[in-house]
């Protein structure tokens, strides 16, 4: 971003996309262009705030940064003393990427005292694990995106790329231009899927029984790359025989709702990319078929499909869901696990709803820290995260922009700075670029960098002072250990803010020639640790949680497939105060074909009830066939304040995990929907 400031008023004036950024290339997406209202908004938190109505009901008076200290370190140090530092929750996620206000003297503050440990679970670990089984310890599946447009063949599974990857659509367009055939296999006929050439409307959490389809079809019919297989894989002939006999066309058809036409053709383009369309073949595979109990072997099968096709010895082809591994942040140098007590308990953040009942091992939680989240609105089950936000006896303290869902339960909130206010260091998973966030502007009003708070509260709780004394810009420093992508780069070269590339080879294609992460340096097609822990060692398919062809006992009173991803104009939960962006979004609805809207007495823009066993919320219904039977779509993450129930979609979702990493499924439930009379 490149702001302009009116000195003189020490205002930002103007924020738009770099033009000399390789990767954003002068464009920012839809609401990081608007980021300066965000800034100005005048409900911006710009003081320490007291709670003084009931939780959730929004009522504070402002305080001095001295006495919400000394509320935060009184309060803390007594639920340590009668309960233990356990009982002290740390909750944080992507609010800000950045590696300072997101984990550096946080991280500190909380090893120091021993509070819980917080399992960050909520959006990559399930692919993240996936990964890991087939490509080897720390590693993803990772291409240079800037050398994708020489792929002829890119296939979007699971992944929103238009909205939520927006400048690798660009890339995915320029490769269009000069020829690729652009594919998306999702439920749900998203941006991307509408502006595809070919949209397969896969039933949700099926992908691997596809993958594993689409393996059977490359090696009944020859198209694999036995030589890649040969040299660089470990278990080809046994992912084979088990593709073969366990994942005929018909079967796979079956459980995907593809009609077999469609994965023969799919199979056969994908397999024959470079004949067919003159260059290898891409997955942009992401987020959205991760999060489904079978998420993690669905990311471990597909990854599987580039070494058989040989993709992965073409620059920018093969598979790719991130590139944050390539970055050798010192995270340790930062966040000091050293100082974490042996034995301190770990809490899964999906599962809030059951660590605040107190029903996770250990003690109960006493007291919770918020910061870069919104835990309210984004976790799952969310009726029960409210009315365990809401119990008395809970201490909870937020740092936050905005009065949001969790902040109104707080104690305590605290006004934090926003990016244009602080210093921050920032890799991608997106592209192969690192860079430094120099502030802009000052911080307005009272707000102070996340990092600064956690150094007062932890000189208010007498923790050692040289713990905190780094500043921001020597915590930057200490982040950048100089190996691998960092080699020849140091934060001095960053300092005035722009991007360079990581120090890899122009033509980077990291599995060219194996180095994959696994012990033998060879893809793990079969997995022998896997197998060790007793485990499947081979890909398989392992059907989301609540499926009607496996649940059907559930599926009885609640027949649909619930799929929740992010309205486009939001960015999870933030950018709901932004008012038009709110407009863009309008309100919640609900997505439903025809058929089932039929059977249900449902008219198009009719309200409507979507409920389960864990909640209930209205939408409004939109009838079309941007979603296959069977399936409904309904986007957020709404603020409670702006629906008609207090209720966003994650009232229907729940904590199960997923099968790899401990992941969320917040696209695997079943619900059933009502007209509303009345
Ligand atoms: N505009 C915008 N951009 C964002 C975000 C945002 O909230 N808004 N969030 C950011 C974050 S934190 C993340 S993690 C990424 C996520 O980026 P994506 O992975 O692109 O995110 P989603 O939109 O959650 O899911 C992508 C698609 O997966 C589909 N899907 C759901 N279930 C399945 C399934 O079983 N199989 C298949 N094949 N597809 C399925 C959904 O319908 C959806 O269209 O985006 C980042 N970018
Ligand atoms: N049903 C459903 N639920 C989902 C998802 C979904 O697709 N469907 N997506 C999931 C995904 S992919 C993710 S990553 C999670 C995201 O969950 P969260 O990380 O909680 O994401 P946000 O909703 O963006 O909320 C981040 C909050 O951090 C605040 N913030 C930003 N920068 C700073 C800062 O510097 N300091 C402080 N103190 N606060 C800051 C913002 O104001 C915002 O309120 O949500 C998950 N929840
Ligand atoms: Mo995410």
């Amino acid at each position: 971003m490149i702001v302009t400031v009116d000195t003189a008023a020490q205002k930002a004036v103007r924020l738009r996309g770099d033009d000399a950024h390789p990767f954003t290339n002068g464009f920012l997406c839809r609401k990081v262009n608007h980021y300066l209202e965000r800034v100005y908004h005048s409900e911006r938190l710009l003081h320490p705030l007291r709670r003084v109505g009931a939780k959730g009901e929004g009522r504070f008076v402002r305080i001095s940064w001295g006495d919400a200290i000394d509320a935060v370190a009184t309060n803390l140090k007594q639920v340590v003393s009668e309960y233990g530092p356990q009982a002290i929750l740390p909750y944080s996620y992507a609010g800000t990427m950045g590696k300072i206000q997101g984990s550096s003297l946080d991280r500190r503050f909380f090893h120091r005292l021993g509070a819980s440990l917080l399992d960050r679970t909520i959006c990559a670990t399930a692919g993240g694990i996936g990964c890991e089984v087939t490509l080897g310890a720390g590693k993803r599946a990772a291409v240079d995106p800037e050398r994708s447009v020489d792929c002829r063949y890119i296939v979007n599974w699971g992944s929103n790329t238009l909205i939520t990857n927006t400048h690798f659509w660009a890339i995915q367009h320029e490769a269009r231009k000069r020829g690729a055939k652009i594919v998306t296999i999702d439920p749900f006929r998203s941006a991307t899927a509408a502006k595809s050439d070919w949209w397969l409307p896969i039933r949700p959490g099926t992908d691997a029984a596809l993958a594993l389809g689409v393996l059977h079809i490359l090696f009944r019919d020859g198209l694999n790359d036995q030589d890649y297989l040969d040299r660089y894989c470990l278990g080809g002939e046994e992912l084979k025989a088990r593709a073969l006999a366990e994942y005929p066309p018909e079967k796979v058809a079956a459980i995907t709702g593809l009609p077999v036409a469609d994965i023969e053709r799919f199979a056969n383009e994908y397999g024959r990319s470079r004949e067919l369309f003159g260059g290898p073949a891409l997955i942009r595979l992401n987020y959205g078929l991760q999060r489904h109990g079978g998420g993690g072997m669905a990311v471990r099968t597909i990854v599987c499909l580039p070494a058989v096709t040989g993709d992965w010895r073409y620059s920018g082809a093969g598979a790719l869901l991130s590139t944050s591994k390539e970055y050798p942040f010192d995270g340790p140098a930062l966040e000091r696990p050293d100082l974490i007590p042996p034995g301190t308990r770990t809490v899964n953040m999906v599962q809030l709803a059951e660590a605040l009942h107190g029903e996770l091992a250990g003690p109960p939680v006493k007291a919770m820290i918020v910061y870069n989240s919104n835990p309210a609105a984004v976790a799952p089950n969310q009726s029960r995260v409210l009315e365990g936000l809401k119990r008395d006896d809970l201490y909870t303290v937020v740092l936050e922009h905005f009065l949001t869902d969790t902040a109104r339960h707080a104690d305590i909130v605290l006004p934090a700075t926003m990016q244009l206010e602080h210093w921050d260091i920032h890799s991608s998973y997106g592209h192969l670029y690192v860079q430094a966030n120099p502030p802009a502007i000052p911080p307005p009003g009272e707000v102070k960098p996340n990092t600064e708070i956690f150094r007062l509260l932890a000189k208010a709780m007498d923790l050692e002072p040289e713990l905190f004394a780094p500043t921001d810009e020597e915590l930057c420093r200490l982040s950048m250990k100089a190996t691998g992508g960092f080699q020849g780069i140091t934060f001095d070269d960053l300092r005035d803010g722009v991007a360079k590339r990581l120090n890899l080879p122009k033509n980077w294609a990291p599995y060219a020639e194996g180095n994959f992460g696994t012990p033998s340096g060879k893809c793990h097609l079969f997995s022998p640790t896997e197998q060790a822990a007793g485990r499947d060692p081979l890909p398989r398919y392992v059907p989301p949680h609540e499926d009607p062809q496996t649940r059907p006992d559930l599926a009885a009173k609640y027949p649909l497939q619930l799929v929740t991803p992010p309205d486009p104009a939001f960015l999870n939960s933030t950018f709901v105060e932004i008012e038009h962006l709110r407009s863009q979004a309008a309100e919640p609805t609900v997505d439903l074909h025809p058929q089932d809207a039929a059977a249900r007495g449902v008219a198009d823009g009719a309200v409507v009830a979507v409920f389960n066993g864990r909640g209930r919320f209205r939408a409004k219904a939109k009838v079309g066939e941007t979603v296959r039977p069977g399936v409904v779509v309904t986007q957020g993450c709404w603020w409670s304040r702006f629906t008609a129930d207090g209720l966003n979609h994650n009232t229907l979702t729940s904590t199960a995990l997923t099968d790899f990493g401990g992941g969320a499924t917040f696209f695997d439930n079943l619900v059933q929907i009502e007209a509303i009379t009345g």
